[in-house]
């Protein structure tokens, strides 16, 4: 098999952040605060969070924030969305300073964002998306406002995207995807309400995304893609069903599609690495208990003993 190479992911991730006009940076612009949570969370998952400044971190962080209405943008001076909040309090979490938070100004932001029928919006424009409602749930969950939505409709809304084949998809009636699966398994999960799904259905549909190259695709008749090692994998762990796929051979796939000399990740071998991959890539193997690395909660995709700090704190 071929080896790990996390030093190298540790120079790679490093590299990016101090990079500011090559190709990636530049596609990355509008989501910088994402990225900055796939990177940091990828270092910590290595050990190696010591490798940046935090303070420089959580001040850059800050800036994100829109203080007319507490939600955060993924960069400096764009527009407040769900996706990018829930980024920034998960790498508050991540350094441990959920304290430099006005934590009701931003669960107000989010729970602000929950319709009648129990959706969430990503932003003030109203799109609707089973991922806005992972986002709200998540993000109020860390910060302990769950109380502030109504999680009874967020849970029948979730419910309604569920299809025949046991998937979810973006919306009702939408096609199941893994990526969908994850964000409503996940929500189910934080909200402690996975008896609504039919795990041996939900499970057979995931494990059906191994192809025989060893990688996971995210839907039928498509290539295998590293990040569905977390999207997939993390929804078989929360539905008890992660056995029913062949974790060597994905193991082995992932470890094909390290950049071995400069470092990073790319979806598939022999492809350009970037930050998102490298975050996945390293969070699948976490998953599989590869070793040397910090375990990775398939929920709250934060490093366990992240979590556990969150809500086991004396
Ligand atoms: C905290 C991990 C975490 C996530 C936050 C934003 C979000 C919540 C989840 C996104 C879930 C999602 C929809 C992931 C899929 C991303 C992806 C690779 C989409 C590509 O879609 P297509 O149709 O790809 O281009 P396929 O593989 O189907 O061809």
């Amino acid at each position: 098999m071929e080896e790990f190479v996390p030093e190298k992911h540790v120079q790679y991730v490093i590299s990016v952040e101090k990079r500011k006009d090559d190709f990636e940076s530049l596609v990355m612009e509008h989501l910088r605060l994402n990225g900055a949570y796939w990177g940091l969370t990828t270092l910590d998952l290595m050990h190696k969070i010591g490798a940046i400044d935090p303070d420089a971190v959580v001040s850059w962080v800050m800036t994100c924030q829109h203080q007319d209405c507490g939600g955060f943008s993924g960069n400096i001076g764009h527009d407040p969305h769900l996706l990018y909040t829930l980024s920034a309090v998960q790498i508050l979490a991540l350094l441990d300073r959920i304290d430099v938070l006005d934590v009701e100004k931003v669960s107000n932001y989010v729970a602000g964002l929950q319709n009648e029928d129990g959706s969430f919006s990503g932003d003030i424009w109203g799109e609707i998306d089973t991922r806005f409602s992972y986002c709200a749930i998540c993000c109020l969950s860390i910060l302990r406002r769950l109380e502030k939505i109504d999680v009874e409709k967020a849970v029948n809304y979730i419910v309604s995207c569920k299809n025949y084949d046991g998937g979810f998809g973006a919306m009702p009636g939408g096609e199941s995807h893994a990526g969908q699966i994850f964000c409503c398994v996940g929500a189910l999960a934080i909200t402690g309400s996975l008896d609504h799904i039919d795990r041996d259905l939900l499970g057979w549909w995931l494990c059906e995304r191994q192809c025989k190259d060893g990688g996971l695709n995210g839907r039928p008749e498509k290539l295998a893609d590293v990040c569905y090692s977390w999207w997939v994998l993390s929804s078989l762990i929360m539905i008890d069903r992660v056995h029913w796929i062949d974790k060597d051979k994905l193991a082995k796939f992932i470890l094909n599609c390290q950049d071995k000399e400069n470092g990073g990740i790319s979806d598939r071998p022999d492809n350009a690495v970037d930050v998102f991959h490298t975050y996945f890539g390293v969070a699948g193997l976490s998953l599989m208990e590869y070793p040397d690395l910090k375990s990775i909660d398939p929920a709250y995709a934060l490093p366990v003993d992240v979590v556990n700090r969150i809500f086991f704190r004396k």
